[in-house]
């Protein structure tokens, strides 16, 4: 451990020695004093990357000046302003900070507290020994499950500085941890799906947006935004679904959105707009099946050869077996799209080429399992499965599914040391147990208490510590009152990140880390078609005293006497230079020809050709062409629209065959105490909660605060006028937004993005007024059934009132007092 108290020491010297020069203030207008702003270029242009796409920076005297998107990104994103920002932010945190009450009195202490800004300076000595000793006291008081590492959130791309894969690299070296399972994108979807299809389907390449130009007549998007979510990508996006929707657009055939609100997407292919009440497309998919089967427009075919249990599913289908058909009228009841439309809809989609393409958010409700495995029914029962152009399609919205693809190698990266292999780290098990992540307050509820997940029964683990990194808690999980109380049983909180997040804030140890900006990484180009491995360029140096996750996790093994099996001795650029060796390794067997490092590190790519075959890919032809060749990874090698593992499983809240279920709350629904669905879309001028610090800000607040989008008639019934500072509450909590007032939306739904940081007037206080718009303070927390235990963001119902009381300012994009 001395060495890197060494380090510190020099590095502290370096940072007061270059103090006097941070004068550059009129380069960017939110710099902070640039004190250890010295950039690894003193000028000139430097090629990077990030989740918002490639691009060059501009260095001037050390400062990141510009941002200019590469030259072979077809559409680059707006937000890429903000990610320029996000270096310079007023939401940097500086330095090591430990919470007041935690430094002076120890774990534990006054946890209430948390989340009121009252923090202390440290240096990173101190603040990794009290790191290092809570980690050795909570494994020797509470054995291996006393410490949650099992940290979800998009971080930042990059195949070494994977903060997630780092965290859990540190803890299994040291000993052991309880990891999560899942993901909150699509939680219920990739539980669910492998059990229909054999796969996860939610992230494998889509029949290619060239295939879908020529061969599909029509389009449909059944809740899904594509034009605004495909801006980003989990590595470095490509982009290319927007050329894919620009040629589709080009042919004029038809596309139908199916979404409460108006979409951009709707709006850019001047679409047919089908507004049914949200969380109602099971039973108005229902409505459409019925009407192909009396009318016979099924293909009996299809689901002979095809599929398994439609037999089973039928009774239910007609009735028979519940004594309630589901017929259009039955379905125009629930989702109040009139029966007539639902039938059209069943005739249309069975006299064209239909392509079923689906987002997300319907599976992120209560029961969100039965969505997709509906539509597939829907997309079996039309037939048109592996054809070019039909069938179904759940990954159009996200990071470019559909681009075509080049056969370059795959990168590999940093592995968490354990049972996970890259790749797939958020669906294999590791740690010494395992949560469905979405499950994380329960946890800390009931620790003991059994929980079920896709066939297995488990008791939750005794919780004590939490370590996050390179995700935001306190914006993507849901019931915020709720979850706060339950952070309150910790007795310490560590956090990574570069910014002062809600999270950070409800944290006792707060350790700034790097941005993507500040030092070296590799990547590869396009989710789906890896049509290039990019080197992710350090643009300036570390600010303030900002350290990578690497160097952090690597200092504490090194106190833990691990730094060896940690770093293997290797530096950064030696992993680096490893993980392009080993895929130039895999080219070569391939015979593709690849630059050595170092000329790919000068050019900073290497691009790899679309091919023939990438060209022209469409999902399950070769299923199509032979199933018994080609079976799916299911129990029968069918697409099973029953399913005997599900059965078998007997959850009352997840039944065997598709099924509407009415959730726990929904408009007009039998519960409903509040008269307005609230939808939490994914917002278009950000990531999530990432770059919400930023200027681009400017561009999308109301009133300085999240927008609301409410319908004419729901603003008018309200006193609610364009630009007012609304209250959005309902039993579990209450937040400020500033209204939109619009047509775009339909009645009896209001619209706030997920994402918004959280910023409560009175901190710690269970109901507190949210000032900004956070708006899980009002969704419910509970999983979608016991199969996938999943998020259910997308549910919540409230109501909406012009706020007349003194309106709190907004305080969260600035650091807390002594930051
Ligand atoms: P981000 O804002 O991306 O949100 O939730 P997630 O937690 O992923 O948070 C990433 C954090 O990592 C940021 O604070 C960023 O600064 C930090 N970070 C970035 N790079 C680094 C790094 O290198 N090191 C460290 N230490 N930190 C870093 C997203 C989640 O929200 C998702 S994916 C979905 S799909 C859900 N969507 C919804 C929804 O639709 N509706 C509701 N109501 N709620 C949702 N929550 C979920
Ligand atoms: P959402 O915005 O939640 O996105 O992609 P996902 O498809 O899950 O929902 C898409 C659409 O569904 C919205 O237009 C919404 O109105 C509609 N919708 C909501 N409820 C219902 C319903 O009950 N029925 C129907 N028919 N429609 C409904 C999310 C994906 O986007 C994910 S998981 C991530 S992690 C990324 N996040 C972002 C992001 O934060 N910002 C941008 N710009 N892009 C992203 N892309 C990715
Ligand atoms: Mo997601």
């Amino acid at each position: 451990s001395t060495r890197f108290a060494q380090n510190d020491v020099s590095r502290r010297t370096f940072l007061s020695s270059t103090a006097a020069a941070g004068v550059l203030a009129t380069l960017a207008p939110s710099l902070l004093t640039a004190s250890a702003a010295r950039a690894a270029v003193a000028d000139g242009e430097v090629f990077s990357a990030s989740h918002w796409g490639a691009f060059t920076a501009t260095v001037q005297d050390g400062q990141w000046t510009k941002i200019t998107p590469w030259e072979k990104d077809p559409h680059p994103s707006h937000q890429l302003e903000g990610v320029l920002d996000s270096v310079y932010s007023p939401t940097r945190i500086k330095y090591p900070m430990v919470r007041r009450a935690y430094l002076e009195n120890g774990p534990g202490s006054s946890n209430e507290t948390r989340g009121q800004d009252d923090f202390v300076r440290v240096s990173w000595d101190e603040a990794l020994e009290l790191v290092v000793k809570e980690l050795k006291r909570v494994e020797e008081t509470y054995g291996p499950t006393g410490t949650y590492a099992g940290s979800y959130g998009w971080k930042s791309p990059g195949k070494l500085h994977n903060c997630q894969n780092l965290l859990r690299r540190m803890m299994n070296i040291k000993g052991n941890f309880v990891n999560s399972a899942g993901d909150y994108s699509t939680g219920a979807s990739q539980v669910i799906m492998p059990h229909v299809m054999g796969t996860l389907e939610v992230y494998e390449q889509q029949t290619v947006w060239p295939v879908i130009a020529e061969h599909t007549e029509l389009f449909v998007i059944w809740g899904a935004d594509p034009m605004v979510t495909n801006q980003i990508g989990w590595i470095i996006p490509d982009h290319g679904a927007y050329p894919g929707m620009q040629a589709f657009k080009d042919t004029g055939k038809p596309v139908i959105c199916i979404d409460p609100v108006r979409t951009e997407s709707c709006d850019f292919f001047d679409a047919e707009w089908i507004a049914p009440k949200p969380q109602t497309d099971v039973a108005m998919m229902l409505g459409i099946a019925h009407t192909l089967y009396e009318e016979k427009l099924h293909d009996a075919d299809f689901l002979d050869e095809y599929t398994f249990g439609f037999d089973k599913f039928l009774p239910y289908l007609t009735g028979e077996s519940d004594g309630v058909p589901k017929t259009a009228e039955w379905a125009a009841e629930i989702c109040s799209v009139p029966a007539d439309k639902i039938k059209e809809l069943a005739r249309l989609f069975a006299s064209k080429r239909t392509m079923l393409s689906s987002g997300w958010s319907l599976q992120r409700q209560h029961h969100g399992e039965q969505r997709h495995w509906m539509l597939v029914t829907l997309a079996c029962m039309l037939g048109q499965i592996g054809l070019p152009g039909g069938g179904f399609g759940l990954s159009y919205h996200y990071s470019s599914g559909g681009s075509p693809g080049a056969s370059g190698p795959v990168l590999s990266g940093i592995t968490d040391g354990g049972k996970a292999v890259d790749g797939a780290a958020w669906l294999t098990e590791s740690g010494a147990a395992t949560i469905p992540l979405a499950r994380v307050v329960d946890m800390l509820e009931g620790p003991g208490s059994d929980f079920n997940f896709n066939g297995k029964t488990q008791k939750y683990p005794d919780v004590k510590m939490v370590y996050w990194v390179g995700g935001n808690p306190f914006a993507h999980h849901q019931d915020r009152n709720r979850m706060v109380k339950a952070w309150q049983k910790l007795e310490t909180v560590v956090v990574h990140d570069f910014q002062w997040t809600a999270t950070a804030r409800f944290a006792d140890i707060v350790l700034p880390a790097t941005t993507s900006y500040e030092r070296n990484d590799i990547e590869q180009y396009g989710d789906y078609s890896l049509k290039a491995i990019i080197g992710m360029k350090k643009i300036v140096d570390p600010l303030f005293e900002a350290r990578s996750d690497f160097d952090i996790f690597t200092d504490i093994s090194a106190r833990l006497g691990n730094e060896r099996a940690f770093t293997e001795g290797k530096t950064e650029l030696d992993w680096i230079k490893g993980f392009y060796e080993g895929a130039e390794k895999q080219a070569s067997a391939k015979n593709t020809e690849m630059p050595d490092f170092d000329a790919f590190w000068d050019k900073g790519y290497v691009e790899f050709p679309v091919t023939e075959e990438g060209r022209n890919y469409v999902r399950y032809a070769d299923f199509r062409e032979d199933p018994l060749l080609e079976p799916l990874g299911t129990p029968s090698g069918l697409i099973e629209i029953y399913s005997n593992n599900i059965e078998k499983m007997g959850y009352d809240d997840c039944p065997p065959h598709p099924t509407w279920m009415e959730p726990v709350e929904r408009l007009d629904g039998p519960n409903a105490k509040f008269p307005l669905h609230v939808t939490t879309s994914h917002p278009r001028g950000r990531l999530h909660s990432q770059l919400n610090g930023t200027v681009l800000r400017k561009t999308y607040t109301v009133a300085d605060r999240e927008p609301c989008l409410i319908n004419t008639e729901d603003a008018a019934a309200r006193g609610i006028a364009d630009g007012d500072i609304v209250r959005i509450f309902n039993d579990r909590g209450q937040l400020l937004a500033g209204a939109t007032v619009t047509d775009a939306i339909r009645p009896g739904v209001i619209r706030v993005c997920e994402g918004g940081w959280y910023d409560p007037v009175e901190p710690g206080t269970d109901g507190s007024l949210d000032a900004y718009g956070d708006v899980n303070n009002v969704t419910v927390d509970i999983g979608t059934s016991s199969l996938a235990q999943a998020n259910c963001g997308h549910t919540a119902i409230a109501d909406v009132e012009k706020f007349t009381g003194e309106v709190p300012a907004v305080k969260v994009f600035s650091t807390p007092a002594n930051a």
